[in-house]
């Protein structure tokens, strides 16, 4: 009897006596070295940050903060600067110095 296994999954499956493919869960294992969130997939896992304001770093393990104040997000309003901080970002009002509302 063939074993049932999608084809280019297979280095992450566990083969069974049974001739069945069943998932291996890298995360059970040192949470995937994620060090945050680790999500399994069928044949696969990845790595994730669960708090809001951080992104994962391009090891795609590690949780970075997110720079909100990078040009091409424009995040604030033209008429206040942004302020990146970590987990998070502040917009600032130039005139009065004081935060503001996005
Ligand atoms: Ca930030």
């Amino acid at each position: 009897m063939p074993q049932i296994c999608l084809s280019g999954l297979l280095p992450n499956y566990l083969s069974l006596k049974s001739n069945v493919i069943a998932d291996d869960n890298e995360c059970l294992k040192s949470n995937g070295g994620c060090l945050d969130d680790c999500i399994n997939t069928a044949g696969s896992y990845y790595c994730a940050c669960l708090k809001n304001g951080y992104e994962i770093a391009r090891d795609n393990k590690t949780c970075i903060d997110i720079d909100e104040c990078d040009f091409s997000k424009r995040v604030c309003a033209d008429h206040l600067i942004c302020i990146n901080t970590i987990g998070s970002y502040t917009c600032m009002n130039i005139a009065t110095g004081m935060p503001s509302g996005v």
